[in-house]
């Protein structure tokens, strides 16, 4: 997406999510100073239950005059245009618009287009706004306010530029001609004194299961940020890596979710913990949610909350298996000898398509992995259009190519995203046929519970496979283990003797 194809509207609402954070307020109003500078009438908003409290944040709006509006109820604007957050997401306040557009750096899924700009692997929403606005010209130093909110929105969501990696990333830190009083100022406000009292009582009521390595906070009520910042305090402990911290808010319970352990997803827990009773979601090591009290009444009549939270922490852990590919299989029963059936499928050389060494993130039906290109490393379109890598030789062990292109329609085309730019390219151009030798086997069996398997590949995260979707191995090779869902196997699959 370009700013510059949203030009043609002049009616634009800028909206960041609820309980906006520095990332969204300096992203949001960079935007908003673009637009404003084209002459539209733009206004920069949020929603959600309630408005900002945090210290920091009020300076920060304070110090800049940042215009920004807490509202509960818009007219449809020609163009709402979100920032550090996507439409219809749990964390957004759903308002009509005649035009949606949305600039973002959190993973959903969703791929940028002429109205979005989705690039999940930049550490910050301002990096995102920065280099849109270079790209149209626009200049982020000529009000030092500017250039501000942009630095400290980037340096907050990177933990104080610790997770700085991208090199759009430090060209900001470079170029940004920003107040250092002022971000030094916002630094030590993080908390008033009441904060720092209701989070010192709430670690030291901490419970702690120690087999999980696991903390659950019960905090009096307090900004939801300051819940996260507890959250990263405590998850600093050596012995637990995964907090849940939660309070009372108007409606219902607020919580945080921290984790550093490679099989507790923070965003997939704080689903998890608040599903069919309110919304939770995020990042995979820092997530938040929302229990209402309507339906948690509803649903669990008078049980105390922290009961609740153990019982369903509970819950969690005991939903599912944890697999890691690299220890191969021990335990070889239930596993069935099976044959992929003779069907044409379609691959990529990876090389074709950029240069050797280039770091790619390719979208699989398992989430994101990323894989550098090389000679030796291909690309398979799977049955449904997943992309999925495979190295050269056991490509060559598998299938035979067939001297034509491969040419089917996906409901999502396959794509290939590269790091460095965050373009996508599509990768049913450079798509070749081939077809499964006959004598290639593999062993599966049925998952019974939902499992998390750490591949040899580079995935975000581990795969995860549902009960009833099938773990894999080529025959052969027992540490490449992966899951194929059990549609996918289904149609691709037949016994073999
Ligand atoms: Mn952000």
């Amino acid at each position: 997406m370009k700013l510059e194809t949203l030009e043609k509207y002049n009616d634009i609402v800028i909206q960041m999510h609820d309980n906006p954070d520095a990332d969204a307020v300096g992203s949001g109003y960079a935007i908003y100073r673009y637009f404003q500078a084209k002459g539209k009438r733009v206004r920069l908003i949020y929603g959600g239950r309630q408005p900002i409290t945090k210290s920091n944040m009020k300076l920060l709006l304070q110090e800049l005059a940042i215009p920004v509006e807490y509202v509960q109820e818009l007219e449809a604007p020609e163009l709402l245009l979100t920032v550090d957050c996507q439409y219809g997401e749990g964390n957004v306040q759903r308002f009509e618009a005649q035009n949606i557009a949305m600039i973002d750096h959190h993973n959903t899924g969703r791929v940028s287009d002429a109205m979005s700009e989705i690039r999940s692997h930049i550490v910050s929403c301002a990096t995102i706004c920065y280099d849109l606005l270079l790209a149209e010209g626009f200049d982020v130093n000529a009000d030092i306010r500017i250039a501000t909110a942009l630095y400290y929105g980037l340096y907050m969501d990177s933990k104080e530029l610790s997770e700085i990696r991208h090199p759009l990333e430090r060209d900001m830190i470079d170029f940004l001609h920003y107040d250092r009083v002022l971000v030094r100022r916002l630094n030590h406000a993080n908390f008033t004194i009441d904060e720092m009292e209701t989070a010192g009582i709430a670690m030291i009521r901490h419970s702690y299961d120690e087999n999980k390595r696991l903390s659950i906070i019960k905090s009096n009520p307090c900004d939801p940020n300051i819940l996260g910042l507890v959250g990263d305090l405590v998850l600093q402990v050596d012995s637990i890596d995964v907090c849940i911290i939660f309070n009372e808010c108007p409606g219902g319970f607020k919580l945080s979710v921290r984790s550093c352990a490679p099989d507790v997803a923070a965003n997939e827990l704080a689903r998890f913990l608040t599903a069919g009773i309110g919304d939770g979601g995020g990042h995979l090591d820092k997530a938040g949610g929302f229990i209402s009290k309507r339906q948690y009444e509803k649903r669990y009549g008078e049980k105390g909350i922290e009961s609740f939270f153990f019982q369903r922490v509970d819950e969690y852990y005991d939903s599912y298996d944890v697999i890691y590919a690299k220890d191969g299989v021990k335990d070889v029963s239930g596993f069935c000898k099976y044959r992929k059936k003779a069907y044409i499928c379609g691959f990529v050389r990876t090389t074709e398509v950029v240069p050797a060494g280039t770091v790619c993130r390719i979208r699989t039906l398992e989430g994101d992995a990323t894989v550098t290109a090389g000679e030796d490393i291909y690309l398979m379109i799977g049955y449904f259009g997943e992309v999925y890598p495979i190295e050269r030789v056991v490509f060559e062990r598998k299938y035979r190519v067939l001297d034509a292109s491969f040419e089917k329609s996906f409901e999502y085309p396959p794509t290939l995203i590269t790091q460095a730019d965050g373009k996508t390219r599509k990768l049913l151009p450079f798509a070749k046929q081939c077809i499964v030798q006959e004598e290639v086997r593999v062993f599966a069996r049925e998952l019974c519970k939902d499992t998390k398997v750490f591949t040899k590949w580079d995935y975000e995260k581990y795969m995860a496979g549902e009960a009833g979707d099938m773990l894999c191995y080529t025959e052969g090779d027992a540490k490449d283990l992966y899951i194929i869902k059990k549609n996918v196997f289904g149609e691709t699959y037949e016994e073999a003797e």
